[in-house]
């Protein structure tokens, strides 16, 4: 009988997810490459005739969903805990003391693991389907990147094998190997696009993608070591038989990890990985060991907010030395004036450094740094590279002092360091190339206007053309006169307009956003626009705070700024002096002549309907985007909070809710639709 349709895309799966298991999990393929893509192919023909057979878990269904506007919190219900550090033998020997002591017993055996230099990923399975993907965040609450991390083809979106338990959550490193890594920069440099400095960077800036298409298109792949909750399973007695348990479920686990049996067995595999670490295909930083015995991880318990019975021997930091050629200040959005060493190209954890951040003038007296002397360079793990110290016994006889200019690198204007405040910063404000390229860079980004296609390049140009002076101009631009630009095909010229034109329809929250306020980030300015309602009401509020800018006693600057939810004194008296500025009352006014509007946000006047109530956003609404409803309960005096639980008085659940909206009702959470929200806000 011939198979039916059903029956040979039920094969296809199961043959992808069996080929999958055998590279990703046990390291050995058994078709090439070429033979699983045919493979795949075929899949996503019969299922692109039968789209009513495509199921979430299939193998074509990695990449799916619309970008979204943000990421929302998650709460952990099982903190993701932090490791204590250990960086010599001694170090080790003494966590080896203080876990027997604490157990009373002579003879610990440990698991040791490499320690993956990525980034650390909780993924939820109910039923053995991935459910939910989450970063670590603050160890209480992280990000959900669901849709993100169902593109890592290392992460099974189904579990396989025995006695799989209903509710299982999964703690590993998702990283993007070296190999990809080089070929994702590379491909990034030919485009002019943004390079990360290290694999670690790559894999959480992957990972923080709002469009998840993005994501899938980097290399990324995961091991998996520890769990959060798990429910209807009876553990092993060990944690070296519950990561073979994994492996057998399908999920990704470091074929390198061991069971040792004492500390030297630990200093032996750290020994052993740091020979194997240059040839490794992902980048360590060094090793983990846990007590093997779950029982007796109990007994020990915690320690701040990292486990006593487990903790991370690192690799040392690694540093050359080099000479400091030069020290140049660049100038950033907000006119800071940043001392940069230029440095004799030296080879560091594995790339050429050649500059590196010396934080600020503060940093450079403190370290004592002249220009000439032989310096260490320091990289370690995700930081921009720095340099560490000086060998002053090198110094030459030229040796030069480095003093923070007077004028602007840039334009030439007078740099002022306000006292208190490590930075220095040029007083020329948009007039500054600097700081006009950096501030049209933020006013166009994401989540301010959202100018697609106009990029950093493309707005040097125009402002070495003397074409943008302010973000004003950005809405005199014209097709023509893009196209007539290097590079620039007359298609992509008018998508750029049309974002543009587009554009001039906003939000109150992300034109204040877009503004780049020192210090107001989006959340301020969300609350902003939820306190004051109107950009007047907001000009009004920073009149009245004037005299008081000043004021002796913090509290009493700025108290109609202060009284907006989250606004303190400095971030107060950021917003006041920034909205007395001529200059920028004259780039609001300009903005608003260009056409830039918003539509009014609704302050509730009187007593807040909704103080005190805890509301939960989930799904797509029919006419609110997820900001607007935002703004309307803040407004009315609501919070809204990225998870469910049992303090949430209301989840306003709109199409496609997920995992939010089943919470709620396993929780008896009231549920409103827009229209039971907008009946509340009445
Ligand atoms: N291999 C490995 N990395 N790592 C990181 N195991 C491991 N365990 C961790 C962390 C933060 O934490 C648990 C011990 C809580």
């Amino acid at each position: 009988m011939p198979e039916t349709v059903k029956a040979q895309i039920a094969r296809l799966r199961r043959e992808l997810d069996e080929h999958n298991y055998r590279y990703y999990v046990l390291d050995d393929p058994q078709i090439p490459d070429a033979d699983y893509d045919r493979l795949f192919r075929e899949l996503q023909q019969l299922e692109e005739q039968h789209p009513e057979l495509i199921t979430p878990d299939s193998p074509t269904q990695r990449v799916g969903g619309e970008p979204s506007e943000a990421f929302e919190t998650v709460e952990h219900v099982v903190p993701m805990l932090s490791l204590g550090n250990c960086f010599s033998d001694e170090e080790l020997a003494d966590f080896d003391r203080r876990v027997k002591k604490g157990l009373d017993e002579e003879h610990v055996a440990y698991v040791a693991e490499p320690k993956l230099d990525g980034t650390a990923i909780t993924v939820i399975y109910e039923n053995g389907r991935l459910v939910r993907a989450a970063t670590r965040g603050d160890g209480s609450t992280g990000e959900d990147i669901t849709p993100n991390v169902r593109t890592i083809d290392a992460v099974p979106l189904k579990l396989r094998g025995k006695n799989i338990p209903p509710l299982l959550e999964v703690r590993g490193e998702a990283y993007m190997p070296i190999a990809g890594f080089r070929a994702f920069n590379e491909r990034a440099v030919a485009a002019g696009e943004k390079v990360y400095v290290n694999p670690r960077n790559a894999a959480a800036g992957s990972l923080r993608q709002l469009d998840p298409r993005l994501t899938a298109e980097r290399p990324l792949a995961a091991y998996f070591y520890g769990w959060g909750q798990v429910q209807g399973w009876d553990f092993p007695p060990t944690h070296i038989e519950v990561l073979g348990q994994l492996r057998d479920w399908g999920l990704p686990v470091s074929p390198l990890i061991e069971r040792v049996e004492d500390v030297e067995g630990c200093l032996d595999f750290y020994a052993r990985i740091g020979k194997q670490r240059p040839d490794l295909p992902y980048e360590i930083d060094g090793v983990v060991y846990k007590v093997d015995r779950l029982a007796w991880r109990e007994e020990l318990g915690f320690v701040a907010r990292a486990p006593r019975w487990a903790i991370a021997h690192k690799f040392p930091a690694e540093e050359a030395m080099t000479r400091l050629n030069d020290v140049e200040f660049q100038v950033g959005r907000t006119g800071a004036v940043t001392p940069v060493a230029r440095l004799e190209p030296v080879f560091v954890g594995g790339v050429t450094v050649s500059n590196a951040t010396l934080h600020n003038m503060d940093e450079v007296e403190r370290k004592d740094v002249h220009i000439g002397d032989t310096v260490v360079v320091r990289r370690a793990g995700d930081v921009i590279p720095e340099v560490a110290r000086v060998i002053v016994d090198k110094r030459p006889h030229n040796a030069r002092r480095v003093s923070m200019p007077t004028e602007c690198p840039v334009c030439g204007s007078a740099v002022e360091r306000v006292e208190g405040e490590a930075v220095a910063r040029c007083t020329a404000g948009l007039t500054c190339r600097a700081q006009l390229h950096g501030a049209l860079v933020h006013f166009v980004s994401r989540r301010a206007l959202d100018i697609e296609g106009l990029g950093d390049k493309l707005l040097a140009q125009l402002i070495d053309a003397g074409r943008l002076k302010s973000p004003a101009d950005i809405f005199t631009l014209t097709a023509d006169e893009l196209a007539a630009l290097e590079r620039m095909a007359e298609k992509s010229a008018q998508n750029v307009i049309d974002a543009i034109e587009a554009s001039r329809e906003t939000s109150l929250w992300r034109f204040l956003y877009a503004l780049g306020i020192r210090e107001v980030g989006e959340s301020t300015a969300q609350a902003l626009a939820a306190h004051f309602g109107t950009l007047e009401a907001l000009l009004a509020a920073a009149e009245a705070d004037l005299p008081t800018l000043h004021a002796e006693k913090a509290k009493d600057r700025c108290p109609a700024l202060q009284a907006v939810p989250d606004v303190g004194t400095v971030v107060a008296a950021h917003i006041c002096q920034f909205l007395h500025e001529p200059h920028n009352r004259q780039v609001i006014e300009a903005l608003q002549a260009e056409g830039v509007h918003w539509p009014e946000v609704e302050v509730a006047q009187g007593p807040q309907v909704l103080e005190g109530k805890t509301f939960v956003l989930t799904g797509t609404l029919p006419t609110l985007t997820r900001d607007e409803a935002k703004a309307m309960i803040q407004a009315a005096g609501g919070k809204v909070s990225g998870s469910v639980s049992t303090k949430t008085d209301y989840v306003v659940a709109g199409e496609a809710a997920g995992s939010k909206l089943t919470k709620a009702q396993d929780l008896g959470v009231e549920i409103l639709d827009e229209a039971g929200l907008q009946a509340l806000l009445q």
